[in-house]
């Protein structure tokens, strides 16, 4: 495997970080994690822009346009002659001393990995996700914004782990006001009477790129009504189906929340569409750049 890292290729042995790089001292930096579905990088343009806008948000300056972190993404995928694939962004502050003047750091690590994918279990799709509510509160927008993808994710980590020792595969955060927020590494929707919910991005989430395709395919593909909307956990245990969006997970039905069986235990009929509708999507020219393609032009 071959690892893009500050300018070139290197293989996966020789790319490597500083013990100085504020990234690993301090989670000081931003990131993206990207697929990639039969040679086309899925929402390539938004997913860049996110990064952009993350980079500014914590006064990182990439050290390039745009433009070319596309290309090199793409290129990410080509050298390793990937089809389906999980691409991660990083960029961090890069290598200072040990204090915490980002002003000592004077270049940006940016790396660009680009592996096989490892998709959730077919079984986790067909059986569903089992859910706890975290004790963790998500982290305040006026603390660090759930908007920017940065590289501190202990928040994230922690809450991902109290649901695994509670044999949970996701765990859902509240913000400080106790509505429901996002999921550790997903948003999270309910349907309810053929209304599909999601809470709106000021509640404190990331704008998952999943989150905005769902909810551009519930309205036009299944010609449900969609609603950002704040709500707190009791709506989800009477919600119809749930479900969670994401780049790992795609689209998941969720099935079991703090013990609540969610409507009859399994994914529901909608989610299992809008699944579908997801995958069919994610094949058309639309949906992402092709990268093998674009050699030829
Ligand atoms: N909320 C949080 C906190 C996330 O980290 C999402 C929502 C969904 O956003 P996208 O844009 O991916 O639809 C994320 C992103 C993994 C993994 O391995 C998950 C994410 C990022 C990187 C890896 O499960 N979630």
């Amino acid at each position: 495997m071959k690892i893009w890292i500050d300018g070139r290729f290197l293989e996966k042995s020789d790319a490597k970080v500083s013990v100085f790089d504020h990234g690993l001292l301090y989670g000081d930096g931003v990131f993206e994690g990207i697929r990639a579905y039969g040679g086309r990088v899925f929402q390539l343009k938004e997913h860049v822009k996110r990064l952009y806008d993350s980079a500014k948000a914590v006064l990182l300056e990439i050290p390039f346009p745009a433009e070319e972190m596309t290309r090199v993404i793409c290129e990410a995928v080509r050298v390793n002659e990937l089809r389906d694939a999980y691409i991660r962004v990083v960029v961090t502050r890069g290598t200072g001393d040990l204090g915490l003047d980002m002003r000592k750091c004077k270049v940006p690590t940016v790396i660009v990995i680009a592996d096989k994918i490892q998709l959730y279990p077919k079984e986790v799709y067909e059986r569903g996700l089992r859910v706890i509510v975290s004790h963790l509160r998500r982290i305040a927008p006026d603390t660090l914004s759930p908007s920017i993808k940065s590289l501190n994710y202990l928040n994230n980590i922690l809450a991902r782990a109290e649901a695994s020792r509670a044999d949970c595969d996701e765990a859902l955060l509240l913000n400080r006001e106790g509505m429901v927020a996002e999921c550790s590494g997903d948003n999270i929707f309910y349907i309810r009477d053929l209304k599909v919910f999601t809470p709106p991005v000021h509640v404190g989430i990331l704008e998952g790129i999943t989150r905005n395709v769902a909810m551009r395919l519930a309205k036009e593909k299944l010609g449900l009504e969609m609603h950002e909307q704040v709500f707190s956990v009791p709506e989800l245990y009477r919600a119809d189906e749930v479900f969670v969006t994401g780049t790992g997970a795609e689209i998941i039905g969720v099935v079991l929340l703090n013990g609540r069986v969610i409507g009859d235990g399994k994914p529901g009929p909608l989610t299992t569409s809008l699944i579908r509708a997801f995958r069919e999507y994610t094949k058309t020219a639309e949906a992402g750049a092709a990268v093998y393609e674009a050699v030829k032009v």
